[in-house]
């Protein structure tokens, strides 16, 4: 087993390390994208970076329809990814969304975040784990603070920083249904957690997550460091924000009629391939963790269509 450069969950006490990977992994061969240099270095701050309306209305039309039938599709599907909310039959997340031959696996592809993801992590770029999460109004619960680069390294092995998530707002995201929260700079520090990985912990911790997340002294080290500020990813249908794997991030429930339905791509480079758990434990399921379709994307500059043939 290589040496841990990111240790937790070692029952120890609560630790607070300096990152020791760069935010972005500048390569010129993959410099030509989207992103200006007003935006990397935005990125490179705040460890997040939020786009207005990156998909227009038409294509938003089209995305709340495939939200609908995904979520009908996937209702009465007892399946290990669909998650359900805790106490009720609403759902919670439906992981692996890229790989439903249709839509959702379009959009992974379209080269408008393709092409961003390249330049961020400076390679050839392929997907660890999509999934949708719902908040359906009313009953969606919340997802508490946590650095997502801690799970990937300790339950799947993620071996470096070097991985985005991006995030296509599918239902408004106001402030008061359940808007993604981060803590701006976050992403410069690793929160090496207390406490011990439970076997079979993803059964649990896709509803509520209790293991690997940071004490509250940590938490209120990281909002003093961000000045106080804790930012929220407010936007209409169809911005995108991108968000680096260890930047600190949660959301409250949302008890507003209104949904707070979001995909979310989670863009791996291909120099950094899932290896074996940092728990010592066996790896989490396929559908949580690719280890087994890991063929760079190639971009692709399709206008979003439905695929009615399916
Ligand atoms: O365990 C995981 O991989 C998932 N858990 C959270 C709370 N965010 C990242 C990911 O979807
Ligand atoms: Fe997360």
């Amino acid at each position: 087993m290589a040496v841990d450069r990111y240790p937790s969950r070692q029952g120890q006490q609560a630790k607070i390390m300096e990152r020791q990977d760069p935010v972005i992994h500048r390569n010129p061969e993959f410099a030509d994208g989207p992103l200006t240099e007003q935006d990397l270095k935005g990125f490179e701050e705040n460890g997040y970076l939020m786009f207005e309306k990156l998909f227009n209305d038409d294509e938003v039309a089209i995305m709340k329809s495939e939200l609908r039938r995904t979520m009908d599709l996937n209702q009465e599907r007892n399946a290990d990814d669909v998650i359900k909310e805790p106490g009720s039959n609403e759902i919670r997340s439906v992981f692996e969304i890229h790989k439903d031959s249709g839509f959702f696996q379009a959009l992974s592809k379209n080269h408008r975040i393709v092409k961003a993801a390249q330049q961020l992590l400076g390679s050839q770029v392929y997907i660890t784990q999509s999934r949708i999460n719902f908040k359906p109004g009313f009953k969606g619960k919340e997802f508490y603070w946590h650095s997502d680069f801690e799970t990937w390294h300790i339950e799947d092995g993620m071996p470096n920083m070097r991985a985005v998530s991006c995030s296509i707002i599918l239902t408004d995201n106001y402030e008061y249904n359940g808007p993604l929260m981060l803590i701006p700079g976050s992403q410069k520090w690793y929160v090496s957690c207390p406490g011990e990985t439970p076997e079979d912990n993803y059964k649990s911790s896709l509803q509520k997550q209790e293991t690997g997340v940071p004490d509250n002294e940590s938490m209120k080290w990281l909002v003093d460091q961000a000045n106080g500020r804790i930012d929220r990813a407010t936007g209409p249908a169809g911005s995108v924000l991108f968000f680096e794997c260890n930047t600190m991030h949660g959301s409250a429930g949302n008890i507003s009629p209104y949904p707070r339905s979001n995909v979310f791509f989670v863009f791996n480079s291909i120099e950094n391939k899932l290896t074996n758990p940092y728990s010592g434990q066996s790896p989490r399921p396929e559908f949580l963790a690719n280890r087994e379709d890991i063929k760079p994307i190639t971009p692709n500059k399709d206008r979003l269509q439905t695929f009615t043939s399916r």
